[in-house]
């Protein structure tokens, strides 16, 4: 799916802005900005942990010379099911609050006229959605009135709303509906394939390199050859221009993107990019900031973008669900690997005497979606060359029979739809437990000792990790990330010797971590947990969110993150151990 952008035959209306909003319960609007959760931005607790439907509505003008383009509406991403209405017809339907969705409203919109955009939400989650949720009516004689309580088993905030830009754009009739780019390296020349969806047959491909041109080829499918090509790299991002052109007379269609050329492939204990061995350094990210919630926010993200630099960081996964393309965007500019997840996350009740992989709860309807999912995710983000694996769930309860038999088809399906990416699965299993990790390419493990066991007893540390991780080399023998690790830090509370929540201890626990992943070759990266505090939902666990992060919510660093910072700058994005 093609991000919409402007060129000579493309016109884009962003529809960012102050919108009108209600629930279902109330009857008069209110305003609402859009892109950003609704939950943070008044002061009525009961929007703040709204549950159901509520509307979004605002105009819009179409320009008259539209008559003879295609016109669609596209949402960014709304949380969690969505319908949308032009002018009282509804246009699409769509469930996931993480991908982008569309419908062509051609037909629908009124010229010389005002235009009303609706858009209904769902913010409650199910079963057959992903991430999971429940929502349950409690009534017992301490909760006469009833009372409704939506469970899910994942560490974020449901934050709800249009969380992405909503954007009207124009295409000629016959159009270049999607591209698809794969980049190999062959003795020095730089292969570019790519394969054009369009009802259209006469194309110009071209490539620059700032403005020069490299390579051109004609046709729907081609392959080019650029010689001595600049690679993309983490920490050296080279970026080429790539125009696809569809030649036909009276439907003249431009489309320009930027690709990066560079491969990725795992290898006996490396993950090798541009056949170099790559060092994973960064974190376990959420779209997450002070008010807006889970909306795009331009400044938080290039203020990430820059604190990743100044860290020494060169990676992130996107846990627990896909986010913005204005993030990848951004990565690919940067220089910055990607981890690319699945909004599969709290496939698990953490409770082994009930099964979640069985019947009503993560059954055959919830894998039909997660398939769905993974297609529209490779699909939106197949052309960016930061996302270098995709992950397909967080910390599912993969010990169970059913599991195995659903990651399997997930993984089948992913590598179908992307034989040119690594597989993982991030997992809070015992190594031997698992059913699944035998399927992925690289072992991805969230660990937390002296946090959530031991707690306090920063000695033990180094026996426990190392015993577990020389596990799951032998069993596996496959590269391994350690995807999360580290503890909750208020910033500000400071003990000596450490005591858990200070930043001594933060620093303590993550300087433990990282010498026992120096000892061991296997270990191709490190993601602390997390990038920055964020909101969760109420818990004795957590204090306003958890406060794992390297940076607060407001995006300034504790202790831990100098630690880091001299770290990571020391250890080289490639690196053989
Ligand atoms: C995990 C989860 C993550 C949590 C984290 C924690 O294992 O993957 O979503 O936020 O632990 O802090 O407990």
């Amino acid at each position: 799916m093609l991000y919409p952008k402007e060129s000579e035959t493309r016109e884009v209306k962003d529809l960012s802005g102050v919108w009108e909003f209600r629930t279902e319960i109330d009857k008069d609007y209110i305003l609402m900005p859009v892109p950003a959760s609704f939950n943070d931005v008044t002061q009525d607790i009961n929007l703040r942990d709204y549950i159901g439907k509520v509307f979004y509505k605002r105009s819009f003008f179409v320009p008259s010379y539209w008559r003879d383009k295609n016109i669609f509406v596209r949402i960014g991403a709304a949380t969690h099911s969505s319908e949308v209405y032009v002018n009282g017809v509804l246009v699409v339907k769509h469930k996931g609050g993480f991908l982008p969705f569309e419908a062509e409203i051609s037909d629908y919109v009124n010229y010389g006229k005002e235009n009303i955009l609706e858009i209904v939400l769902d913010n409650t989650l199910t079963w057959d959605i992903l991430p999971p949720g429940e929502l349950k009516t409690i009534e017992d004689n301490m909760h006469p009135k009833g009372y409704r309580i939506l469970n899910y088993y994942f560490d974020f905030y449901n934050y709800s709303g249009i969380h992405r830009p909503v954007m009207i754009y124009s295409t000629p009739k016959v159009y270049i509906k999607d591209i698809s780019i794969i980049t190999e390296i062959v003795n020095n020349f730089g292969i570019v394939k790519y394969s054009i969806e369009s009802e259209g047959k006469n194309f110009h491909v071209i490539l620059r390199d700032k403005g020069e041109i490299v390579a051109e080829s004609r046709g729907k499918d081609g392959v080019m050859e650029v010689r001595s090509p600049k690679l993309w790299e983490p920490g050296n991002s080279y970026l080429y221009n790539l125009e696809v052109r569809l030649l036909e007379k009276d439907n003249f269609d431009v489309y320009r993107m930027e690709i990066g050329i560079r491969t990725v492939k795992v290898e006996g204990k490396q993950f090798l990019i541009n056949e170099k061995p790559f060092y994973f350094k960064g974190f376990g990210k959420h779209e997450d900031a002070d008010i807006r919630g889970k909306g795009l926010d331009h400044v938080i993200n290039v203020k990430d973008f820059n604190l990743l630099k100044w860290i020494g960081a060169n990676s992130f996964r996107t846990s627990h669900y896909p986010y913005s393309e204005e993030i990848l965007f951004l990565a690919d500019k940067y220089g910055i690997a990607v981890i690319e997840e699945a909004p599969a996350v709290g496939l698990n009740l953490w409770n082994r005497d009930e099964k979640v992989f069985t019947k009503g709860r993560v059954d055959e309807k919830t894998l039909e979606h997660h398939l769905e999912v993974m297609r529209d995710l490779i699909y939106r983000d197949r052309n960016h060359p930061s996302v270098v694996m995709w992950s397909v769930a967080n910390e599912a309860a993969t010990y169970e029979d059913g599991a195995e038999e659903y990651f399997k088809k997930v993984i089948e399906e992913t590598r179908k739809l992307d034989p040119t990416r690594p597989i993982t699965i991030v997992e809070n299993v015992a190594p031997k437990e698992t059913k699944v990790s035998k399927y992925v390419d690289v072992i991805c493990v969230n660990r937390y000792y002296s946090w959530y066991t031991d707690c306090g007893d920063l000695s033990i540390i180094e026996y426990q990790l190392e015993k577990e991780l020389k596990e799951w080399f032998e069993i596996y023998k496959k590269p391994l990330i350690l995807s999360e690790f580290g503890a909750d830090t208020i910033s500000g509370f400071h003990s000596d010797p450490p005591l858990m929540f200070t930043e001594e201890y933060q620093q303590e626990m993550i300087k433990k971590f990282v010498e026992v992943l120096d000892k061991l070759d296997f270990v191709v990266g490190e993601h602390v947990w997390n990038f920055a505090d964020f909101m969760t939902k109420q818990h004795i666990t957590r204090v306003v969110g958890n406060r794992k992060g390297v940076f607060t919510r407001n995006r300034q660093p504790k202790m831990v993150a100098h630690f880091l910072r001299e770290r990571w700058n020391k250890i080289p994005n490639f690196w053989k151990k």
